[in-house]
């Protein structure tokens, strides 16, 4: 490609506003990323962690070579050594110990739909050891499950039929900046806004009302609400009585539990508990809930009681309201099983996501000899970094497959050189939020000796013995994904030509009442939980990390720990790119700064038993009170990750992290 041209194309990083993008490019090299006014959706508008993606390509830092690891120092290495020596390796450890000795160690860091390929790869091996669950998500997606079969959400345009929007636990403003656009539309209509939050983000400036309320008690503000709403008569018995089962397990906690308890437990004064219960009862109420208030060990429940109260206040199915969480119908769109075949695996062995350093360090039947990381940073971003880094230590081969030298990748073996987006083509979504899938065509060659993952796990199958299973193109494998969407018009070719096509999801999730859960109704008790043997019903469960919990641990670290995402990048993808970034930011409420004599700018430890990192401090403007907050994605080159101090315990149902279940303790130190 000569002279400047410019394409549309989408972004694939792990965020609820998957937007649409022009991308200007000039002489083969990408030169500015801007917002595609087309996108019904993101209309025009992106953030910075989308425009940085330019200097994500173009950086001098890219890692441009295969490396390996020789004598402590990385050295360049040809691809065909690359790939033969990995090759002879994973056929060895399968050979020895079976398949399951290799442990794929992935997040979800590109929202394209050939990310799905390394199952496939992994599956034509024979099986591996998977992670399942997520630390983002899991105990949620898990929790919604239960309740409704499935965690579904509401098209954005939903919100024009909402009378109260309840904005629970989401930083909007940050990591949602659609959905904040149609906060200040539909306000100017004359919606009433609602934020619930431990501190006072940029939402709950425009807010009518901001509720701070303490860390992981969210569960028990729901039951306030609809411990009001029973007494003032105002549920929906309608929707009770036809629609659900269960409601009478959960009246008995409603009923174990009294005010007083809940106002002392929450920190919100009994009025603002009445008030939400009428704003409930007076919809259509939209709730959008965060992925903050689930990473606790009381996690699932708290979404659980959420749901519950969205329920029974009759927010369900109805046009501006819901119980909006995740979107998944988005993901199962899909053809996953066509571009995975699951079918292919001999054996196999799961570990939970958050679990996995834990897991890699015990496991014996067979150990682990080999992690394969792509698409994630776990040296940041697991929780417990401490014992992520001996875990992956301990194991004798670890390859990753990356476009930076992250933490992770600095302690690999093997580093594989990775294709950015703008260097491949794919489709790409987000099963957060909207329901589009946007088209990203390949516009430049990838740089130095750079590849597409799709290649690297391709080369790889060849050299195993099943690079039939691989022998596609990228356009082949997208159709392959697309599956029976392709009968419903939505087509590889329709996209291409129209760079975002909507999705055949539910817009109003529900409207048919018919849940898919094992009652076909909305579980206030849960088969599904039941089945997976725990006690479906719902609860009263507090963080693990709390004085409630753990009078002893809240003595010794009397501080909650917020760890929430960056403003400037996604997670640890920009610290290394933007100068502002490379130092840690210790925000604290303005309590711990009156009881500890803290001025801006002080430098300051925090610690507990599993760690300690040092920082500045900015006070908060308002908050609850004992709240450190400091963002994750931090590098060790610029101060190190906030999850040298976060528990790698999973929550309640299994499936999440607890990583904002997290008490410390904080001091001034000189520097
Ligand atoms: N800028 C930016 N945007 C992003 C990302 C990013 O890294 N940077 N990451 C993307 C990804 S992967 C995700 S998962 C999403 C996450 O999107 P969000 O859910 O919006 O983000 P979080 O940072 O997890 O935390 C959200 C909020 O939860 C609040 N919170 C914490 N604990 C509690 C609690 O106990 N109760 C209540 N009510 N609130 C609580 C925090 O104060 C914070 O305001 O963001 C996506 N967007
Ligand atoms: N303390 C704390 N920890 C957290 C969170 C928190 O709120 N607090 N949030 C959690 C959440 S919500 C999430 S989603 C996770 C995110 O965890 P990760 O996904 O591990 O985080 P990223 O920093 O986005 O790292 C992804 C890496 O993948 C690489 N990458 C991007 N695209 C590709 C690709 O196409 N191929 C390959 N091979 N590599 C690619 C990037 O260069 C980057 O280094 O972190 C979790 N960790
Ligand atoms: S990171 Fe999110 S908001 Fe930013 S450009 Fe990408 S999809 Fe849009
Ligand atoms: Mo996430």
């Amino acid at each position: 490609m000569s002279g400047l041209a410019t394409f549309k194309s989408a972004c694939p990083l792990n965020c609820w506003d998957s937007c649409g993008f022009v991308v200007e490019v000039e002489d083969g090299k990408i030169i500015k990323i801007d917002g595609d006014k087309e996108h019904p959706i993101t209309k025009g508008k992106i953030c910075g962690r989308g425009r940085m993606l330019e200097a994500r390509t173009n950086s001098d830092q890219r890692i441009l070579y295969p490396l390996k690891k020789i004598d402590g120092e990385f050295q360049r290495i040809t691809w065909e050594q690359a790939l033969t020596e990995i090759s002879a390796k994973l056929a060895d450890v399968k050979q020895k110990y079976g398949s399951t000795a290799v442990l794929h160690s992935h997040d979800y860091a590109n929202g394209g739909l050939l990310t799905k390929i390394p199952d496939r790869f992994f599956n034509c091996f024979g099986g591996s050891t998977e992670l399942i669950g997520s630390i983002c998500w899991g105990s949620g997606i898990e929790a919604q499950n239960w309740d409704f079969g499935n965690a579904a959400s509401h098209a954005p345009e939903d919100i024009y039929n909402s009378k109260n929007v309840v904005i629970w636990g989401r930083n909007v403003t940050r990591t949602n900046m659609h959905l904040f656009a149609y906060l200040q539309e539909v306000k100017k209509k004359g919606v009433n806004l609602i934020v619930i939050d431990p501190i006072y983000n940029g939402t709950a400036k425009i807010a009518h009302s901001y509720i701070s309320i303490t860390p992981g008690m969210d569960g028990f503000l729901a039951i306030g609400i609809m411990k009001e709403m029973l007494r003032l008569g105002l549920q929906n018995q309608d929707f009770i009585e036809t629609y659900t089962i269960g409601f009478e397990d959960l009246v008995d906690v409603i009923n174990s539990v009294s005010m007083e308890q809940i106002e002392e437990i929450t920190n919100v004064p009994r009025e603002t508990i009445t008030n939400l219960a009428y704003v409930y009862s007076d919809g259509p109420t939209a709730t959008y809930m965060g992925l903050g208030m689930q990473r606790y060990a009381n996690g699932g429940n708290t979404i659980r009681l959420i749901d519950a109260l969205v329920a029974s206040s009759g927010n369900v199915g109805i046009p501006g309201g819901g119980a909006n969480f995740g979107n998944t119908q988005v993901g199962r769109s899909f053809d996953s099983a066509a571009l995975t075949l699951p079918e292919r695996k001999q054996e196999t062995r799961t570990f939970v996501m958050a679990e996995q350093a834990e897991k890699i360090l015990t496991a014996s039947e067979p150990p682990i000899k080999m992690i394969m990381v792509s698409c994630g940073n776990p040296l940041t971003q697991v929780p417990n970094t401490a014992l992520v880094e001996e875990a992956f230590r301990s194991v004798d081969t670890v390859v990753v497959l990356e476009q930076f030298m992250t933490d992770t990748a600095r302690m690999a073996d093997y580093v594989l050189p990775s294709a950015t987006v703008f260097e491949e083509e794919d489709i790409y979504y987000s099963s957060m939020y909207h329901h589009f899938v946007n088209y990203g065509p390949k516009l430049v060659e990838a740089r130095g000796e750079a590849k597409s993952d799709v290649w690297i796990w391709t080369e790889l199958a060849k050299r195993l013995g099943f690079g039939e299973d691989f022998d596609y193109t990228r356009e082949e494998f997208i159709k392959m994904g697309l599956g029976s969407l392709q009968d419903e018009g939505i087509t590889f070719d329709i996209i291409k030509e129209k760079n975002h096509v909507p999705l055949p999801v539910q817009l109003v999730p529900w409207h048919d009442y018919q849940f898919e859960t094992r009652s076909k109704k909305f579980e206030f008790t849960s088969s599904l939980g039941e089945t997976k043997g725990y006690d479906g019903r719902l609860k009263i469960s507090y963080p693990r990390e709390s004085i409630h919990s753990n009078q002893s641990l809240a003595q010794k670290y009397p501080y909650s720990l917020l760890t929430i995402h960056p403003l400037r990048s996604n997670h640890s993808q920009n610290y290394h790119l933007i100068e502002g970034l490379q130092s840690v930011k210790v925000e604290v409420s303005k309590d711990i700064a009156e009881i500890k004599g803290l001025e801006p700018n002080d430098s300051v430890k925090v610690f507990n038993d599993r760690g300690e990192i040092t920082g500045k401090v900015q006070i908060l403007k308002d908050s609850a009170q004992n709240i450190v907050c400091i963002d994750e994605g931090q590098w060790h080159l610029f101060g190190g990750s906030v999850n040298q101090l976060t528990s790698h315990e999973v929550s309640d149902n299994g499936l999440g992290s607890t990583l904002y279940d997290c008490l410390v303790g904080i001091e001034k130190i000189d520097e």
